[in-house]
Order: C-alpha cells, then sequence, then structure tokens
C-alpha cells in the first residue's frame, strides 16, 4: 500500500474555489452533485423525522393539520426531485461513468457543468418556495385541487420544470458518451452493467421528462390565466392531468431504480468474486424495464374512473415489469452461489438491497393487481411499498456505491467497523420503521392523514421508533465518512480487488482519468478466467 496520496489527483490540481466552480471535469461535478444530494436527503429526512413525530400518536401531536400537509408535501418533493433523481445518475453516474469505460471525460463537459447549475437554480426555486409559504397539495400537485391552492404551488413547480431540464442534460450526456467514447476494445458486451443501467435510465430521462415538464407548464399556466385544460367547467378533465403525470413519474420510478440496480450487478459480482451470472439477461433486462415502464402508468389510476378494460390492460402490462426484474434478482443469487462472499460494508448494502427492493418490488405485484390495488389505494400500504423499492431499494443501492466508490472518490478508506454497524443499523431501522406501515394500510389507514383512530397508535409508535434507529445509522455514517477525510487510512488503487477499469487508475485519478489510454481485453466481471491472484497479489489485497 502507498502512504502518501498520488501526486496528480483530480481533487488537488487545479486548487481553489473557482476552480472547482468552473470545472468541466466529470468526477468533480459527480462530487457537486453529491453534496447536493447529500443536502437534500438531510432536508428531506428531517421533514420525515417531522411527519413521523406527528403520528407517534393519535390526536394533534405538534403541528396543525395545514401545516402537516405541508411538512409531507416537501418532504415527498424534496426527496423525489431534488434527491432520489439526480443521486445515483447525477452524482455516482458522473463519477464514475467516463471511468468504467475507459473515456477521459464526458462527451459534453461543458453541458455537464451547466447541468448542475441547473439543478442549484431549481434547488433554488424550489426552496423558496417553501420560504414563501410552502405547498400543501402532496408532491404529485393533482387537480383540481392544485390550480386552487393558495399556497406556493407556482414557485414548486417552476422548481421542478427546472430541475427536469438538468437531467435531460445529463441523460443527453451519457448517451452520447456510451456511444462515443469508449476506450479501444470496451465492446457493448464488455461494459459494466453499470453503464447499461446508466444507459437505460438515460433514455428514460430523454425521453419521459420533457413529458413532465409540459405538464407543469400546463398546470402553472391554468393556475395564471385559467386556460381551462384541467377544468371541465371550461371543456377540460383533471384526470388528464394525472394521465400526463404519471406518463412521466411511472417511468421514473425506473430513473430512480435502475441505476441502483447496476450498482449491485457491480457489488455483488465484486464482492462474491464471481463472472456475473447471465451478463446479456441482466443487461437487457434494464432496457426491457426501461421500454416497459412506459406502457403501465395507468396502474396509477385505478380508482380515478378510466375505463375498466383500461384498468385491466394496465394491471397486466404491469405485471410483465416483475420478469426483468426477477431475472436480475436470479442473476444476483446464481451470481453469489458458491461464491467467496465477503461481507464489506459496500456488500452489506448489496445484501439489504435484495431482502428489502425485492418486498418492495413484490408489493409492487399486489398494487398492480386490479381489485387488490381498490382496497390498498391511498393507504399506508402504499407509502410502505414505495418507501421499501425507493430506500429500501435506491437508497441502500446508493449507499453501497458511495461506500464502494468512497476509497476511488476521495483517496481515503473509512472505518469498516462503523461502516457494517451502520449499515446493520440502517437496515434494522429501515423494516421497523415501514413494514408495520403495510399492516396499518391493510388494515385500512389512509395515506397524507394528519391523526387517526387509537387501534392504529402501537404500529405507528413502532414506526416512529424505526425512524430513530434510522437516524441512529445515518449519524454514525456521517461521523465516520467526515472523519476518513482527516484519519481514513490511504487505500491502494484497488482496495477491493476488483477486475472493472475504474479500479486500474490511482485513486483518485488524475484529471484525465488514466495515464495511457486503456486497452480493454478482458470483460469486467472475469473473475473465473483471470486468475484473480494475479490482480489481487498485484494490489496487495490479499488473495483468495
Ligand atoms: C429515510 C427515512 C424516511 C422516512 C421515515 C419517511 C417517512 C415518510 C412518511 C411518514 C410519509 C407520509 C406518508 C403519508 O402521510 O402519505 C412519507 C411520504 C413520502 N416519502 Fe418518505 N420517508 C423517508 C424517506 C424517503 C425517501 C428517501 C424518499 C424518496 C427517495 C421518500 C419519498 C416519499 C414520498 C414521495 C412521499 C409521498 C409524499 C406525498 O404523499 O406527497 N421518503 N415518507
Ligand atoms: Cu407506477
Amino acid at each position: 500500500m502507498d502512504n502518501q496520496p498520488p501526486v496528480h489527483s483530480y481533487l488537488r490540481e487545479p486548487s481553489g474555489l473557482k476552480s472547482w466552480l468552473l470545472t468541466r471535469d466529470h468526477k468533480r461535478i459527480g462530487v457537486l452533485y453529491l453534496i447536493g444530494i447529500m443536502t437534500a436527503f438531510v432536508i428531506g429526512g428531517v421533514l420525515a423525522l417531522m411527519i413521523r413525530l406527528e403520528l407517534l400518536r393519535p390526536g394533534p401531536t405538534l403541528f396543525t393539520p395545514d401545516t402537516y400537509n405541508k411538512i409531507f408535501t416537501l418532504h415527498g418533493a424534496v426527496m423525489i426531485f431534488l434527491f432520489i433523481i439526480p443521486s445515483i445518475p447525477a452524482a455516482l453516474g458522473n463519477f464514475v461513468l467516463p471511468l468504467l469505460i475507459g473515456a477521459k471525460d464526458v462527451a459534453f463537459p461543458r453541458l455537464n457543468l451547466a447541468s448542475w447549475y441547473i439543478y442549484v437554480v431549481g434547488t433554488v426555486v424550489a426552496l423558496y418556495s417553501i420560504f414563501a409559504g410552502a405547498v400543501d397539495t402532496g408532491w404529485t400537485f393533482y387537480t383540481p385541487y392544485s390550480t386552487q391552492s393558495t399556497t406556493t404551488v407556482t414557485a414548486m413547480t417552476l422548481g421542478a420544470f427546472i430541475l427536469g431540464f438538468s437531467s435531460i442534460l445529463t441523460g443527453l450526456n451519457f448517451i452520447v458518451t456510451v456511444h462515443k467514447l469508449r476506450a479501444p476494445g470496451m465492446t457493448w458486451f464488455r461494459m459494466p452493467l453499470m453503464v447499461w443501467a446508466l444507459y437505460a435510465t438515460a433514455v428514460i430521462q430523454i425521453l419521459a421528462t420533457p413529458v413532465l415538464g409540459i405538464t407543469l407548464v400546463l398546470l402553472i399556466l391554468e393556475r395564471l390565466f385559467g386556460i381551462g385544460i384541467f377544468d371541465p367547467a371550461m371543456g377540460g378533465d383533471p384526470v388528464l392531468y394525472q394521465h400526463f403525470f404519471w406518463f412521466y413519474s411511472h417511468p421514473a420510478v425506473y430513473i430512480m431504480i435502475l441505476p441502483g440496480m447496476g450498482i449491485i450487478s457491480e457489488l455483488i459480482s465484486t464482492f462474491s468474486r464471481k463472472t456475473i451470472f447471465g451478463y446479456r439477461f441482466i443487461a437487457f433486462s434494464s432496457v426491457a424495464i426501461a421500454l416497459l415502464g412506459f406502457l403501465v402508468w395507468g396502474h396509477h389510476m385505478f380508482v380515478s374512473g378510466q375505463s375498466e378494460l383500461a384498468s385491466m390492460v394496465f394491471s397486466a402490462l404491469t405485471f410483465l415489469v416483475a420478469i426483468p426484474s426477477g431475472i436480475k434478482i436470479f442473476n444476483w443469487l446464481a451470481t453469489m452461489y458458491k461464491g467467496q462472499i465477503s461481507f464489506t460494508t459496500p456488500m452489506l448494502y448489496a445484501l439489504s438491497f435484495l431482502c428489502t427492493f425485492t418486498v418492495g418490488g413484490l408489493t409492487g405485484i399486489f398494487l398492480g393487481t386490479l381489485s387488490v390495488d381498490v382496497h390498498l389505494h391511498d393507504t399506508y400500504f402504499v407509502v410502505a411499498h414505495f418507501h421499501y423499492v425507493m430506500v429500501g431499494g435506491t437508497v441502500m443501492a446508493l449507499l453501497g456505491g458511495v461506500h464502494y466508490w468512497w476509497p476511488k472518490m476521495f483517496g481515503r478508506m473509512y472505518s469498516e467497523f462503523w461502516g457494517r454497524i451502520a449499515a446493520i443499523i440502517i437496515f434494522v431501522g429501515f423494516n421497523l420503521t415501514f413494514f408495520p406501515q403495510f399492516v396499518l394500510g391493510s388494515q385500512g389507514m389512509p395515506r397524507r392523514y394528519f391523526d387517526y383512530i387509537p387501534e392504529y397508535h402501537s404500529l405507528h409508535a413502532t414506526s416512529t421508533v424505526g425512524s430513530w434507529v434510522m437516524t441512529i445509522g445515518f449519524l454514525i455514517m456521517a461521523a465516520y465518512l467526515i472523519r476518513s477525510f482527516s484519519h481514513g487510512a490511504i487505500p491502494g488503487d484497488n482496495p477491493w480487488g476488483s477486475l472493472s477499469l475504474e479500479w486500474t487508475t490511482t485513486s483518485p485519478p488524475p484529471t484525465e482519468n488514466f495515464a495511457v489510454t486503456p486497452q480493454i481485453t478482458h470483460g469486467p466481471y472475469d473473475y473465473d478466467q483471470m486468475t484473480a491472484a494475479s490482480t489481487l497479489a498485484r494490489h496487495g489485497t490479499g488473495a483468495r
């Protein structure tokens, strides 16, 4: 192991604040996004704790019903638009994508920086709407209420509109990068699965996000000028809003989960020291999920008065999404089978993902079942379902990825001991928070309510205590990650003994990523063929 950080590091050269704010380096832009999404996660998390405190016991606890409406709306809007959509693609994706394919940068580095500034502007507008009185419509901004609410809906939707452009431009950048900038020998089927996942995500970002943009503009026009598009009195239709909204927002859930699945493929193969099972199936299932995702939006509208035939078709199509998702889960399990599994912190997050995302995905099938959803719609069952997908899926994968690439990004190791402790606490706290909500929902507890009947008390109280347990886990994580900057061990270039390309350069990499353009002669998961000893011994990470 080296004793000194590498001399040429993107973190140090060039130096100064200005060099960061005007950087075109994808790695620095990734770090800038990481700061943005972490901040958003803290804001959204504090709002979540406020929701849970209010629900600690029946009756008014802390807030008025109006304030409560604003808190859950802001929690949802911040978590979705400011945190989770940009989280993996824009923060981690920006950092790793060019490294994974052996490129010097993304295809359009200036556009990449512009995307970050657009993200900042959108965030500022969204925060302005919070300080100017906040929104109470729910993050979905359903009409007709959103066109009548006197809260700051216009500013918040304008913020989301601006943020959408940031997402579209990132997607565009990634697609061109993957097509044009792969290193010699990096064929499509030698690309790490993270790249396939980012690619499929980018397709959705480009095709779906403009629809949200137009919808939000129509909503703003409706509020400002009463154009009538969503108003039956003027020949409009409020349900049309729901169609537009979910035409984006269902595919958007795949913007949230697909890149997470990409990370999981990397982690499971690396920490099982095995060739990924069914590479092509995993790669194509990402594309299949991205395409199928466009055909199922009507499952959010089973009780909105759409035709029964439409509901049946949407219900059947929804089941199809289970196939590529199941393919991934089985392939990951098959990869681990007889592997040499090491229970590092990133791997613990990958295993958490396997447990909790599977619960989230399977309960999605319950909700996609037309008859069952009529009962479960707008109950806490839905809240539990989407948190199992978004926190149990995306956030677990994000945390796994952050820990996995942390030494590459910052040239420091975090404490593995505390990392594992925090991972376990977060896993326990997560399930304690959200599992009771499945039960609450199936018993009829509606979502977005500030009060409830005493029968629900113990389950709600358990959920609130769970949110505190999770918070402890996150605080421990914040502590050891911050400490790693000053006290962390200096890792070798390849502390995990991984075979993919980003580990062949220094940690942290130089601005141009690789000293010489890499020539790719093997796939990223060829652990079985490559005598692992040669890779591992070279980097001094203990042979198998
Ligand atoms: C980490 C701890 C979290 C806790 C304890 C938590 C808790 C809650 C609670 C209690 C609600 C209110 C449900 C209702 O009354 O309908 C809620 C809503 C919501 N949460 Fe979370 N949440 C957490 C994280 C997240 C994350 C990471 C995301 C997204 C990435 C997220 C997205 C949402 C959304 C979209 C809503 C719906 C808001 C609405 O109904 O308009 N949450 N959350
Ligand atoms: Cu959906």
